[in-house]
C-alpha cells in the first residue's frame, strides 16, 4: 500500500523500553558480532553439544559457500542445502539494527556481504550456494526437499530490509533479480514448473517485495504459491522420479520419508482443515497466507488463516507460545498433545509465530493476535537466546532433566543448557532478526485508528506530527502512560489493547476514569485534542493456572504466569526433583523485583508442599500409603525465558497441583 502524505501511517518507533533496550543492545555488541564469527569459522566452539547435529564436522562454512559460489575461494559447499539463510537472516537482522543504532564498521561489513552475495548471484538472478557449487544441473529439479526457494526468500527479506535501512540500491536489485528468476522458471505457463517449494517461505517474501517496489507481479506470484500447494499431490514425487529415487540421491536426509502433509501439500490450502505437519513450514505458510489475503482479499486465504489460526492457538500451543509437540518431523501432532518433556517448540517457530500474529492483526482488529505476539515475545521465543547472546536453544521444552536427556533417547534432543550454535542454524539468528525489529510489532495503523498492542515503552511518530510516548516499567509493572500529542488536531482514535490476562483493569483519561467497553480486546479512545494522557493499570496478580482438561499432560497440573511472563520452577532455586512438589490452587504466592539476579528479573515464591523421597531400598511398587512424609516448603520461580542460564539442572513450568 502506498503511504500517500496526507494518509495516517506510522513514521518511526523508538523503544526505550529497558526490557527491550537490554536485549536489542545485547544483539548489537554480542549476538551480531558473534554470528557473523561463527558463520565466517572464526569462532573457537563446538557444535558436537547439538545432539541433532547430523555429524557435522564444521561450525558453520555458511560465508565461505557464498564466497566459493562467487569464484573467490575453492572448494565445495559444506553443511545444508539452505545454510546460506543463516548469513541472509544475520543480516536482515544487521539491517534493523541500523534503525536505532548506526554502525559505520558493521555497514562496511554488510555492504561488503551485500557485494558477495550479488557476486555469488547468477546472471539469470538464481542463487543458492548448494547448487550452484555442486549440483547445478539439478537446480529446481528436486523442491521437495531443495529449499531453493526458501533460501531465496530468505535473501528476498534481508534485501529489502537492507534496502530499506539504508538506501543499498545493489540490495534490492539482487532480491528482484532473484524474484524475476523465480518468476520465470514457475507458474502454470507452458514451458514452466507447475510446483513449489517443500518449505514455504517464498510466499511473506515476494509480498515483502511487492510491498517495497509496488510490482504486482511479486505479490501474484506469491498467490501462485498458495493456490498451487496441494494441487498436484504427485508434484515431488514426479520430480523425484526424474532426479533419483534412492538414498543416495537425496539431498537432506531421511527427507523422502514424510507424506505430503509434513510439506503441508497433501491438499489444496483451502481443504486443509487444521494446520498440520513442519511447525514452522506451518507458521511461514500462514504468514504468507496471511500476507498474501490482506492485499488481495482472497476469501479462502482469509479463512484458512483464521481457520488455522484458531487450531494452533486454542489447540496446538504451549503456555509459553511454543508450537511443536514432536521431534519426529519437527512437528505438531493433534489437539491437545502437548507433551511438557518430549516437545520440541522449535525457536524459529515461535518467531514464525509472532510473524504470523502480526500479519493477523492487519486483518482484524482483535487483542487475542496481539495476546499471542506478546507471549512469543516474552516467552517462547526469548528463551531462545541465553542472557549473554552467545549460546542458543534450538528445542524449548516446559519440563527438562539433564539426566533424562543424556540417558533417554527419546529426550535426548532436548537440551538443558543452550549450544554455541548448530548444525542446522536456523533459530540463532531467527531471534536475532525478531529482536532488532521488534519496534515494527507495535502499532498498526488502519484508516484513522491507530491500534496500540504491546507494553513495550516506546516513543511513535506518525503522521502529521501525531506523536505517542509510552512510558511504564512493563513486564515488571502494570501501570502504562501514554502522552499523546496531535499538535493538527486530526481526529484520530487510538485502540488500546486489553491483554487476555488481565481482564480487570483501570483506565484514566485525562484524569477522569472511565469505564469504556473492551471490544475485540481494544478499547477506542478518541485522541483529536493537541494533549491526551492516559493511564491504564493492569491486573499484575500473580495467577495459578490450569490448562484445558482435554490436555493428558498438564492435567492436575498448575502453572504460575504474571502479568504476560509465564514462570519456570529450577533446580537451580529448588531442590530436586521437582515432581515431588505440589502447589494448591489457593497457595500463597509472593513476588519481588530482583536485580542483581539473571539480568534483573521479577521472582515469584509459592507455597508449596514436598513429598520426602522414598528410599532405594523400598520396592519400587506397593499399596498406596497414607504415610508418606511431607514437608510445607516453598517454590521459587524464575520467568521461563529466562531459564538455564545458571545451573544445568531440572527445570518444570507445570507443578504437580495439590488437592486437599
Ligand atoms: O528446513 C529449514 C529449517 O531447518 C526449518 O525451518 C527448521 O525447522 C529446520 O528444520
Ligand atoms: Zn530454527
Amino acid at each position: 500500500m502506498q503511504m500517500t502524505e496526507n494518509k495516517l501511517h506510522l513514521k518511526h518507533v523508538e523503544i526505550t523500553s529497558g526490557f527491550w533496550q537490554r536485549y536489542r543492545d545485547l544483539v548489537v555488541k554480542e549476538v551480531l558480532p558473534y554470528q557473523w564469527q561463527v558463520m565466517n569459522d572464526e569462532a573457537d566452539i563446538s557444535i558436537s553439544v547439538d545432539p541433532q547435529n547430523n555429524g557435522q564436522d564444521k561450525n558453520s562454512h555458511a560465508v565461505a559457500n557464498l564466497k566459493i559460489a562467487a569464484g573467490q575461494q575453492e572448494g565445495h559447499h559444506y553443511g545444508f542445502p539452505f545454510q546460506d539463510t543463516d548469513v541472509y537472516k544475520w543480516l536482515e537482522a544487521a539491517a534493523y539494527s541500523f534503525n536505532y543504532h548506526p554502525d559505520a564498521d558493521l555497514q562496511k561489513i554488510t555492504d561488503n556481504l551485500i557485494n558477495l552475495i550479488a557476486d555469488a548471484q547468477e546472471d539469470d538472478g538464481y542463487l543458492s550456494t548448494y547448487f550452484q557449487i555442486d549440483a547445478p544441473e539439478r537446480k529446481f529439479k528436486r523442491l521437495q526437499q531443495s529449499h531453493e526457494l526458501y533460501t531465496m526468500g530468505h535473501y528476498i527479506e534481508a534485501g529489502v530490509a537492507y534496502y530499506q535501512a539504508t538506501g543499498n540500491q545493489k540490495a534490492l536489485d539482487v532480491a528482484t533479480r532473484m524474484a524475476d528468476c523465480i518468476d520465470r522458471n514457475f507458474g502454470l505457463e507452458d514451458g514452466k514448473i507447475p510446483g513449489l517449494d517443500g518449505h514455504p517461505e517464498i510466499e511473506l517474501a515476494l509480498t515483502r517485495l511487492y510491498e517495497a517496489t509496488q510490482n504486482d507481479k511479486y505479490l501474484k506470484l506469491a498467490h501462485y504459491f498458495l493456490n498451487q500447494r496441494g494441487q498436484d499431490p504427485e508434484f515431488f514425487d514426479k520430480q523425484i522420479a526424474i532426479d533419483g529415487n534412492s538414498d543416495e540421491r537425496d539431498i537432506i536426509r531421511g527427507m523422502r520419508e514424510p507424506d505430503l502433509t509434513y510439506f503441508l501439500a497433501a491438499e489444496p490450502i483451502k481443504n486443509q482443515k487444521v494446520p498440520q505437519g513442519h511447525a514452522v513450514r506451518v507458521v511461514y505458510l500462514c504468514t504468507g497466507m496471511a500476507y498474501v489475503a490482506r492485499y488481495t482479499g482472497d476469501q479462502d486465504l482469509l479463512d484458512a488463516c483464521h481457520r488455522f489460526w484458531t487450531d494452533l492457538v486454542r489447540r496446538q500451543m504451549y503456555i509459553t507460545g511454543n508450537i511443536g509437540s514432536t521431534t519426529q518431523g519437527e512437528a505438531l501432532t493433534y489437539a491437545y498433545d502437548l507433551p511438557n518433556d518430549t516437545m520440541y517448540g522449535e525457536t524459529c517457530a515461535s518467531v514464525g509465530m509472532a510473524f504470523f500474529a502480526r500479519q493477523m492483526l492487519h486483518l482484524d482488529a482483535k487483542g487475542e493476535y496481539a495476546d499471542v505476539l506478546e507471549k512469543e515475545l516474552f516467552n517462547g521465543a526469548l528463551s531462545g537466546m541465553s542472557l549473554d547472546g552467545k549460546h542458543f536453544f534450538y528445542v524449548n521444552p516446559l519440563e527438562a532433566d539433564p539426566v533424562e536427556s543424556q540417558l533417554n533417547p527419546d529426550k535426548s534432543h532436548v537440551l538443558t543448557h543452550r549450544a554455541d550454535w548448530f548444525g542446522c542454524a536456523c533459530c540463532p539468528a531467527n531471534l536475532a532478526r525478531l529482536i532488532t525489529s521488534v519496534d515494527q510489532y507495535l502499532y498498526t495503523v488502519d484508516g484513522q485508528t491507530i491500534l496500540s498492542h504491546q507494553f513495550i515503552a516506546n516513543q511513535a511518530t506518525f503522521a502529521d506530527e501525531l506523536q505517542i510516548t509510552q512510558t511504564n516499567n512493563f513486564p515488571w509493572e502494570g501501570n502504562i502512560h501514554y502522552a499523546v500529542k496531535n499538535p493538527q488536531e486530526k481526529a484520530v482514535k487510538l485502540g488500546l489493547r486489553i491483554p487476555g490476562w488481565s481482564p480487570k483493569f483501570t483506565l484514566t483519561v485525562n484524569g477522569q476514569v472511565r469505564t469504556e467497553v473492551v471490544q475485540d480486546g481494544f478499547i477506542y479512545l478518541d485522541i483529536q485534542a493537541a494533549t491526551t494522557d492516559i493511564d491504564l493499570v493492569l491486573d499484575m496478580q500473580v495467577k495459578l493456572m490450569q490448562a484445558n482438561n482435554r490436555v493428558n499432560a498438564d492435567f492436575g497440573k498448575v502453572a504460575i504466569q504474571r502479568g504476560p511472563i509465564v514462570y519456570a520452577a529450577e533446580e537451580a532455586d529448588n531442590p530436586a526433583p521437582l515432581w515431588q512438589y505440589q502447589v494448591a490452587a489457593d497457595a500463597k504466592t509472593t513476588y519481588h523485583y530482583e536485580q542483581s539476579l539473571l539480568n534483573g528479573v521479577g521472582v515469584i515464591t509459592v507455597a508449596a508442599n514436598k513429598q520426602a523421597a522414598m528410599s532405594d531400598q523400598q520396592v519400587l511398587y506397593a499399596p498406596v500409603s497414607t504415610g508418606v512424609e511431607n514437608s510445607e516448603t516453598e517454590l521459587t520461580l524464575v520467568p521461563y525465558y529466562a531459564w538455564a542460564n545458571r545451573l544445568n539442572g531440572q527445570m518444570s513450568v507445570w507443578l504437580n497441583r495439590q488437592y486437599h
